[in-house]
């Protein structure tokens, strides 16, 4: 079965939304197989978003990820790492359609909600990171 790595990001779990998106994937069907609060070292954040380094928000989006506690979890189910990214909706909240969970929950970019792998391959490596 394939697995893939979803992070609430500190914004979520501040507002108390680990409850409800929880909910939204066991509705889809995903498995939650492990799970996790934790705290990003600045260190883990540069290498989560290394492929953003050059971005002019970098700097912010290092910040905001280690602003606080993330709930990290393993998802498992059918092609987990796509399904999962269509339901956490398009990365810019205005784009994401309604009935998504950044749709739903998330006003800008800079603090949208959550995180997904975005393949298989991704998906193993950050298991790896954050779970060991
Ligand atoms: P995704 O999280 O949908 O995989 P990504 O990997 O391209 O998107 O970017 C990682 C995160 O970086 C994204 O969730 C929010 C932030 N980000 C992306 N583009 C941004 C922008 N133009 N301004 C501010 N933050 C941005
Ligand atoms: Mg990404």
């Amino acid at each position: 079965m394939e697995r893939t790595f979803v992070m609430i990001k500190p914004d979520g779990v501040a507002r108390g939304l680990i409850g409800r998106i929880v909910n939204r994937f066991e509705e889809k069907g995903f498995v939650i197989a492990q799970a996790q609060l934790l705290y990003l070292s600045a260190e883990q954040a540069g290498v989560h978003y290394a492929h953003l380094k050059s971005k002019p928000f970098f700097g912010e989006l290092v910040d905001y990820i280690t602003s606080g506690p993330v709930f990290a979890m393993i998802l498992e189910g059918h092609q987990a790492v796509q399904n999962a990214r269509t339901l956490i909706g398009f990365t810019n909240p205005i784009e994401a359609q309604a009935g998504t969970i950044r749709g739903d929950y998330a006003l800008i970019v800079d603090s949208n909600v959550i995180h997904g792998s975005d393949s298989v391959e991704n998906a193993e490596i950050e298991i790896k990171r954050f779970f060991g």
